[in-house]
């Protein structure tokens, strides 16, 4: 551990705290040689340098004005020449005085304290010296009293990186951003901590310690020239090592996942000059939703992906200063353009930006956002808790010699519903209707990321409804969808998928959302994953078809030794002598005179944990997740589906994939379902009959490789603090 003989530069503005008397007689007490500062304008940048550390552990309220005359020029330079700043309780929220960063924490006050309450430390960063000392993820630092905080809400820092949320007592609270890192000029540092580091509070000596092993690793991290700072944006080489570190057995590594951190929505997939863009909904900030940006992975081939650095960031004072939400990728005329939603405060509007670069890296927000100012004045648009009027996601397309977008949405004691808007230049919209109103007792109040297809002798339109993805095959025509049949495009954990025309064939991805609660999300330090790319089309009987595109086969890389055939009697289970995290297995099931037969995967030795799929008599197929996983923060609800009769043999297509067990039946239904086994030999595969005897044919399997170049050289993985 880095020693300290550390002097500390203890800022001012001419009268110390209690507080902050406490804090300097803690830092004393440490051995470091502290000197009390006052600011005192620009003069101050020599008398800076000096330190070694500058702390600025402000408790009272900052006032508007403060800023450059009162000092902050001062530790602006000082950084600049390579200074390190701590800036605890309010001090935060001077980072944009500081030139620190220009987004500053937007919620500042004073809570109170009654439970034990800290730092929520992210996975990513769980080698940072400041947390060297514990053995968690969650260090409590104070409990009781008063104490002033500086957070960012619903907002992160421009160009800071987060390190930890906020824990107290036994919640986790990630939307509480309260510890972020900056990198200044080349060699200056800054630590913001705004979580309640307070000396003068009363507080057991259990607590105690921890907040004094923090603090002093805060300082020492700081003094340390060996100390990396990570700042954002992270670019590619950044996002490898990201990739690389936060890899475990839970990790898919054939289907797209977040470097880090939160996924949500595919958004703006497109094939661009060649390549294959996939946008999603991302949290740079950790693993929960908020904040939201737009993260960015692009491939060659659908096969092999890469991660780019972030595409979309809310801007300070846009109409998306709170999030970029879902939209679409457009080529208008060569340019391409997204649509997208903006959130501010209540308000939620499509904004549009085009591409500056053929990478599809860099996006210009239109002067002029929102393009569309407000949703429909005729129309009684659900207005909810979150929402002034819940209007949001873009699927656009080019019919008619006019732009059309549809927008999802909600009517007032209706249910969801879907907007059509017609443009001639994609920023003037007309509205013409509703394309399509359900019921809310049986289609949800709300439908979310709307597209409609053309599939030929059908149009499609689909929905996200809050639980399921809802489709409607028949006609769209004048404006109006006529339904001729309904459906679920995916049973299990799938949601607010999005399309993509390539040419001769529709691409869908969807968010496989997580299964397993917020605080397990927040130790893996990674949370959402996309599917499959699955291709959408009609059969011959005009009903709905899915299947994984043709190149996912390029993922199998090793063909494993299973038999072609076998006979299964009532009560036989025969091991397969496969294992693996990430395996495709085909295979067709004839029930004959058996009740059901289970596909068991995922399955420890003796069974403790496991993972059946069953395909039953009655024509459904389970995947049971009863057993799956021995951690009580993973659902054990069991998902099912209804499959054809019986009498007609089942083919299925089962990818599991770390937490991904995807399924694909006759080409036609698909269930996805997460689940999180903990042994390291939970991989075995069985198949078993129950009640009478069973055929299954066609037997093959294969272990499928990485979709990431960069994982090939991936560090073992370790076991996660909690
Ligand atoms: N997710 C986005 C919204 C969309 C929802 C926000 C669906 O635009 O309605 O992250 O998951």
């Amino acid at each position: 551990m880095f020693e300290p003989s550390v002097s500390v530069g203890f800022l001012h503005d001419g009268t110390l705290s209690t507080e902050q008397e406490a804090a300097i007689r803690w830092a004393r007490g440490v051995g470091y040689d502290v000197d009390d500062v006052e600011f005192q304008g620009a003069d101050s940048a020599r008398e800076f340098a000096a330190y070694d550390v500058l702390w600025w552990h402000r408790d009272a309220p900052l006032d508007e004005e403060w800023g450059s005359d009162a000092g902050g020029d001062a530790v602006e330079s000082a950084l600049h020449d390579g200074g390190r700043l701590l800036l605890s309780l309010r001090g935060m929220a001077a980072v944009d005085a500081f030139g620190v960063d220009d987004v500053p924490p937007n919620d500042v006050g004073t809570g109170s304290i009654t439970e034990p309450t800290g730092v929520l430390w992210k996975a990513i960063h769980d080698d940072h010296p400041a947390v060297e000392a514990f053995d968690s993820l969650r260090v409590p630092i104070c409990e009781h009293g008063a104490v002033p905080y500086a957070r960012y809400e619903g907002q992160l820092p421009n160009r800071g990186e987060v390190l930890a949320s906020t824990v107290r007592g036994e919640h986790d609270l990630p939307n509480q951003v309260s510890v972020v890192s900056w990198e200044v000029g080349t060699d200056g540092a800054v630590i913001g901590v705004g979580a309640p580091l307070a000396f003068d509070e009363p507080t057991s000596d259990h607590v105690a310690h921890r907040r004094d092993a923090f603090a002093a690793g805060l300082v020492n991290a700081l003094a340390d020239d060996g100390t990396d700072h990570p700042s954002r944006p992270l670019d590619r080489d950044d996002l490898r090592t990201v990739r690389r570190e936060l890899s475990d057995d839970l990790r898919p590594s054939a289907h797209l996942t977040p470097p880090a951190n939160w996924l949500n929505d595919p958004n703006g997939v497109v094939e661009w000059n060649g390549r294959y863009h996939v946008f999603y909904q991302y949290n740079p900030g950790g693993p929960f939703h908020d904040a939201i940006h737009w993260g960015h992975a692009v491939s060659d081939d659908l096969v092999r992906w890469e991660d780019e650095p972030v595409a979309l960031t809310p801007s300070p004072d846009g109409p998306d200063r709170d999030g970029c939400w879902s939209g679409c990728a457009i080529d208008d005329d060569g340019v391409a353009t997204i649509l997208y939603t903006g959130g501010r405060d209540r308000a939620q509007l499509p904004c549009l930006a085009t591409a500056d670069d053929d990478d599809l890296r860099t996006w210009r927000k239109h002067h002029d956002n929102p393009i569309i100012d407000e949703p429909p004045s005729d129309l009684d648009v659900l207005e909810t808790d979150h929402w002034e009027a819940e209007f949001r996601d873009h699927n656009v397309w080019f019919e008619d010699e006019r732009w059309h977008q549809v927008i999802g949405t909600g009517v007032t004691d209706v249910g969801g519903a879907v907007l059509l808007y017609t443009s001639e230049d994609l920023r003037d919209w007309r509205y013409e209707g509703p394309v399509l109103v359900g019921e809310s007792e049986t289609s949800g109040t709300v439908w979310e990321c709307p597209e409609i297809l053309d599939l030929g002798d059908a149009d499609l339109l689909h929905v996200s409804n809050y639980e399921d993805v809802r489709y409607f095959l028949g006609t769209f025509a004048d404006g109006s969808f006529h339904v001729d049949r309904e459906g679920l495009l995916d049973h299990g954990d799938f949601y607010a998928p999005q399309s993509m025309d390539d040419g001769d064939r529709y691409l869908t991805w969807g968010w496989l959302t997580e299964a397993r609660d917020v605080s397990a999300q927040w130790d893996a330090g990674w949370s959402g994953a996309m599917s499959l790319p699955r291709v959408l089309d009609l059969g011959s009987d005009g009903r709905l078809r899915q299947r994984p595109a043709e190149e996912v086969r390029e993922l199998r890389e090793r063909r494993l030794d299973v038999p072609d055939q076998l006979d299964l009697d009532s009560g036989d289970c025969t091991d397969l002598d496969v294992g693996g995290r990430s395996l495709e297995l085909d295979l067709t099931i004839r029930l004959d005179d058996a009740d059901s037969v289970s596909l068991t995967v995922l399955e420890a030795p003796d069974g403790e944990e496991r993972t059946p799929i069953r395909y039953t008599r009655d024509g459904r197929l389970v995947l049971d997740r009863t057993a799956s996983s021995v951690d009580h923060r993973a659902s054990t609800d069991s998902l099912e589906m209804r499959v054809p009769p019986y009498d007609e043999p089942l083919s299925l297509r089962a990818f599991v994939d770390g937490s991904v067990v995807e399924l694909y039946a006759n080409e036609r239904h698909c269930m996805t379902g997460r689940v999180y086994p903990t042994r390291s030999d939970s991989t075995g595969v069985s198949l078993s009959a129950q009640g009478g005897s069973a055929t299954v044919s066609s037997l093959a399997g294969w272990e499928l490789g990485s979709i990431w170049a960069a994982t090939d050289t991936a560090a073992e993985p370790t076991a996660p603090r909690r």
